[in-house]
C-alpha cells in the first residue's frame, strides 16, 4: 500500500491544482514500482496536526481519487474517519476506508456497511493531537486484539463481510517505542482474528527513537521493518518508500514461508 497524502503539510508549495497533479503523478509512479493499493489522506493524523473541515478535505481527495480511477487500474484507500469523506470518497472510485479511528466516528460503521467497501480497523489509544503524552497499557498485545476484535465485532453485526475487514495494531498511535517493538515481535498473535493485517510503520518516529535519524534518513530502517512486517504476518504494509519495500519484500518472498494473502485480499477491492 503506497501513501498518497494531500495535505499542505507534504505539499510545501501551497496550490491545491499543484498538489493534484503531483499526487496523480506520484500514484503512477507507485504503481510502476510495485504497489497494489494507494492509500489517501487529505487530513494529517501526525500528533498535534490541525484539524480539517469536511468540505476541505473532500476538495483534496476527492479530485486526486477521480484521477487515479481514470488513469491507472489500482485498489484505492480512503484514509478518512468521517462518513461524509467515505461517502464521497467511495462514489468518486475508492473500495477500502482506512480508519485510524476504526469507524468509531458518529455515523462510521452505518456508512461503511452501506458503502459495501472494504474496511480497515485501527488501533488508536486517545485522539492523534494528545496520543503520545502518556501511552499506558498492562498488557499492550492483548488489549490492542481485543480492541480489534470487538471493532471486528461491530462491523459483522451491521452487516460488513467478514472477507472485507483488516485490522491493524496501529504503530505509533497512542504507543511508546517499546509498545510498538512489543506489538511488532508479537504480531502473529493477531492471527486469531482471522483478518488480513496492515501494518504502517514506514518513516515513523520510533525510528528516530532508536537510531536518532531524522525523517528523510529513515528509509533503511523503514525497509527493514516492511520486511519483517511481513515475515510476522502483516498482508499489506503501508509504505512511502514502494520501490525499496517492493523489492525487499519480493526478495525476502523469493526464500519462501509466506502464506499467499493478497489473492484472496484483492478479490474484495
Ligand atoms: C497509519 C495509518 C497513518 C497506520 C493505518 C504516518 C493514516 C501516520 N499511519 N493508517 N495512517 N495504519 N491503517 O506516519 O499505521 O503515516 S498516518
Amino acid at each position: 500500500m503506497g501513501i498518497l497524502n494531500i495535505t499542505p503539510d507534504s505539499f510545501y508549495d501551497g496550490g491545491l491544482f499543484l498538489a493534484r497533479e503531483r499526487a496523480l503523478r506520484r500514484a503512477i509512479e507507485m504503481v510502476e514500482e510495485g504497489a497494489n493499493i494507494i492509500d489517501i489522506g487529505g487530513e494529517s493524523t501526525r500528533p498535534g496536526a490541525a484539524a480539517v473541515s469536511v468540505t476541505e478535505e473532500l476538495d483534496r481527495v476527492v479530485p486526486v481519487i477521480e484521477a487515479i480511477r481514470d488513469t491507472v487500474p489500482v485498489p484505492i484507500s480512503i484514509d478518512t474517519s468521517k462518513p461524509e469523506v467515505m461517502r464521497e470518497a467511495v462514489a468518486a472510485g475508492a473500495g477500502m476506508i482506512n480508519d485510524v479511528r476504526a469507524l468509531r466516528a458518529e455515523g462510521a460503521l452505518a456508512t461503511a456497511a452501506e458503502l459495501g467497501a472494504a474496511v480497515c480497523l485501527m488501533h488508536m489509544q486517545g485522539e492523534p493531537r494528545t496520543m503520545q503524552e502518556n501511552p499506558t497499557y498492562g498488557d499492550v498485545v492483548a488489549e490492542v486484539r481485543e480492541f480489534l476484535g470487538a471493532r471486528r465485532r461491530a462491523c459483522l453485526e451491521v452487516g460488513i463481510a467478514a472477507e472485507k475487514i483488516i485490522i491493524d495494531p496501529g504503530f505509533g498511535f497512542g504507543k511508546t517505542v517499546a509498545h510498538n517493538l512489543t506489538l511488532l515481535r508479537h504480531l502473529a498473535e493477531f492471527k486469531v482474528l482471522a483478518a488480513p493485517i496492515l501494518v504502517g510503520l514506514s518513516r515513523k518516529s520510533m525510528i528516530d527513537k532508536v537510531l536518532r535519524l531524522p525523517l528523510g534518513e529513515r528509509l533503511h530502517a523503514s525497509v527493514a521493518l516492511a520486511v519483517l512486517a511481513v515475515q510476522y504476518g502483516a498482508s499489506i504494509v503501508r509504505v512511502h518508500d514502494v520501490r525499496a519495500s517492493c523489492e525487499a519484500i519480493r526478495m525476502t518472498e523469493a526464500v519462501g514461508q509466506r502464506p499467499e494473502y493478497m489473492s484472496s485480499l484483492a478479490s474484495c477491492l
